[in-house]
This record gives structure tokens, C-alpha cells and sequence, in this order.
């Protein structure tokens, strides 16, 4: 019989999440981590329900970021056409079409290394409008000082998105212009401004396993943990320095979503980027190992993302509901 090192593992744990326990939940059989992955999600979300978020690039590309996975960094000859901050109108009526397609919450993505105050009264506005049709709202514009995360949520931000990305060790292989303190302070600001985290990572970056493993230990232990927490398979975009990475294993990228539902349990697990490059059974997978969230919409930030046409047909096939 197989013992989990998890199964003493709950919501109210004082201990953090050490990398051992990480690690002995990736080393379980498949069939051992997804069936506890569904029981931790049975326990605290509905099940057959999946939490829809569409995505907005309001201002896109020219980025002094390098991140190297990014076709937004103006490092990278991607063939991306940049784009100056969005108008008002424009914003509102992509916000409007998202809802009447169903989504739940829109999230507005800005190519910033971090906002100019200036940004920040622009965005509030878009904000404010969007949380009016009946949205909820989501922002993800870079690092943030505390000020101006106290604005944004002044605004009626809800929630912010700002990824870990991987491990602390992967990082520097990935980005040299900001740290990954520089990303927890952030994350900082947005919880002292009292907004709800959305904060996860990307796999298939070129790093290993144990760098999964340290990504959900960064992740699990930050107090409280996020509210949501994507999980994105590289989108592999000609011209980054990632461009030609190969395909991780599928299973491997279950087991990342297993393991972030197990450590996280109230969490919203988003199935993040890379959704249009997977069949729909290795998204059933996923939503078996505890998925319980989508980008839904067209188009993530700048890449195609699995359509709303196909995104329907899979739900209805798959009895899944809107939450
Ligand atoms: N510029 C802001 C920032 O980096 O915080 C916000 C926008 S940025 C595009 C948001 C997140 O998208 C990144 O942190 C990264 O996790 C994800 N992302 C960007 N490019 C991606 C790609 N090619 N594949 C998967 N995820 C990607
Ligand atoms: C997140 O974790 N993934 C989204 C959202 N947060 C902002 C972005 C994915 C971007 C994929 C590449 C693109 O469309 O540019
Ligand atoms: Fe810029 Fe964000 Fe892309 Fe990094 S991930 S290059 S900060 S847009």
C-alpha cells in the first residue's frame, strides 16, 4: 500500500510546505496524486465547475523586461506589433463581449516593466468601468509600489496577477532585470492594499524537476496563499530566446497542476497558457487533477488561445459548468 507523506497535509497545517513532501507528491504514481488531487478539490470547491477569465493586452509589446519566454520584451525580434495603452471605449467593449460570452472576471495585461503613475490613473478608470458592467476585475502591469497598488485597489481592483514564474534557482536563467524579491515585494504591496492574489509560474521553460518542486514550495508558503494560481505551459513564440525548447512531457504538466491543487486547496488552479496546443483529454486530465479555472476568450495576451467555439463544445462534453 502506498503512503503519502501529503495525506497529514491539510488547509489548516501550521507547518509550510517543506520541498520533501513537494517531492514525494510528484513521485507518486499518476493514478495515487490525481486521485488525491480530486478528493483535496472534492473537499473545497464544487466539483464539475470551472471559474472563466478572460484576458485584455491593453498595451502591448516594447517591454524593457527580458524575460525569455516573453514575445512582448523588446529584446526579441517577434514580429509583434506594439501597441500604446488602450482607449477607455475600446477596453469596455472587450470587456462587455467577454461577459456576454460568460466570463467572470476580466484581466487586463499591460507590457510594463512597472507603471507610470500616470498608467495608474488611466488603468483605475478602465477599472472602475469595467467593475461596472458587473465584472470582476483583474490587472497584471508589472511591479507595483505600494501607493500604487493602494490606488488600483481604491479604483476597485479585486484582484492582481504577478507571477513567480519558476523556482528561485531557475529564475536567473529566465530574467536578469528584476529579482525574485523584487517580485515578492510586489506581491507584498498587493496584499497590504488588501487585492487578492493571482500568482503562479510557467513549466516547460527548460527547467527540472526540482525546479517545479521549488516553484510550489514559493508558492505554497506565501501567507496566505495566492487566491489564484495559473499554471502555464510555455508558449513557444518564434524569435524568443525559449522559441525552440521541446515539448515537456504532458503527464509531467498534470502532476504540476495535482500537486498546486493538493498544496493549495482553496485555490482557484487555473489551466493558463498553452491550452490551444493541448487534445481535449490532456485537458480533462488536468481538470481531473483539480483544475478549476480557464482563460476563456480567443486570445490570451498576444497568442491564440483554445477558442470559445471549441472551449464550449469541451465543457458541454465534459458536463462542466461555469461557476
Ligand atoms: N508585464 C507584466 C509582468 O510581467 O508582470 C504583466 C504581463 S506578463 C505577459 C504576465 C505573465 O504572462 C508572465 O509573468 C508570464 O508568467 C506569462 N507569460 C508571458 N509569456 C508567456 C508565454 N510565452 N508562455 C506562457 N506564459 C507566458
Ligand atoms: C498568466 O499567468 N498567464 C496569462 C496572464 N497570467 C496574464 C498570460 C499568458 C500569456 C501568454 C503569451 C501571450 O499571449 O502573450
Ligand atoms: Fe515585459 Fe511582462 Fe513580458 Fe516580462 S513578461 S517581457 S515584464 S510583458
Amino acid at each position: 500500500m502506498i503512503q503519502s507523506t501529503s495525506e497529514q497535509s491539510t488547509d489548516t497545517q501550521t507547518k509550510p510546505w517543506d520541498r520533501d513532501s513537494i517531492q514525494a507528491l510528484f513521485d507518486l504514481p499518476l493514478m495515487d496524486l490525481i486521485y488525491q488531487a480530486q478528493t483535496v478539490h472534492r473537499a473545497n470547491h464544487k466539483p464539475n465547475t470551472v471559474q472563466l477569465s478572460s484576458l485584455l493586452s491593453i498595451k502591448t509589446g516594447a517591454c524593457p523586461e527580458d524575460c525569455k519566454y516573453c514575445p512582448q520584451s523588446a529584446r526579441y525580434k517577434t514580429g509583434l506589433k506594439t501597441e500604446r495603452l488602450m482607449p477607455l471605449d475600446k477596453i469596455v467593449a472587450a470587456a462587455t463581449e467577454a461577459k456576454a460570452n460568460g466570463a467572470e472576471r476580466f484581466c487586463m495585461g499591460a507590457a510594463w516593466r512597472t507603471p507610470k503613475d500616470s498608467d495608474i490613473e488611466e488603468v483605475s478608470e478602465a477599472i472602475a468601468a469595467v467593475k461596472a458592467l458587473g465584472l470582476e476585475t483583474c490587472a497584471t502591469l508589472g511591479m507595483l509600489k505600494p501607493e500604487q497598488a493602494e490606488k488600483l485597489a481604491d479604483a476597485g481592483l479585486e484582484y492582481y496577477n504577478h507571477n513567480l514564474d519558476t523556482s528561485p534557482e531557475f529564475y536567473g536563467e529566465i530574467i536578469s532585470t528584476r529579482t525574485y524579491d523584487d517580485r515578492l515585494e510586489t506581491l507584498e504591496n498587493v496584499r497590504e492594499a488588501g487585492m487578492k492574489v493571482c500568482c503562479g509560474g510557467i513549466v516547460g521553460m527548460g527547467e527540472t524537476k526540482t525546479d517545479r518542486v521549488g516553484l510550489i514550495e514559493a508558492l505554497a508558503n506565501l501567507e496566505p496563499y495566492p487566491e489564484s494560481v495559473p499554471i502555464n505551459n510555455l508558449v513557444k513564440v518564434a524569435g524568443t530566446p525559449l522559441g525552440e525548447l521541446e515539448d515537456i512531457d504532458p503527464f509531467d504538466f498534470v502532476r504540476m497542476v495535482a500537486v498546486a491543487r493538493i498544496t493549495m486547496p482553496k485555490s482557484y488552479v487555473r489551466l493558463s497558457a498553452g491550452r490551444e496546443e493541448m487534445n481535449d483529454q490532456l485537458q480533462t486530465m488536468c481538470f481531473m487533477a483539480g483544475a478549476n479555472s480557464v482563460f476563456y476568450g480567443d486570445q490570451l495576451l498576444t497568442c491564440n488561445n483554445a477558442s470559445v467555439e471549441h472551449d464550449r463544445e469541451l465543457f458541454a462534453k465534459l458536463g462542466i459548468n461555469a461557476s
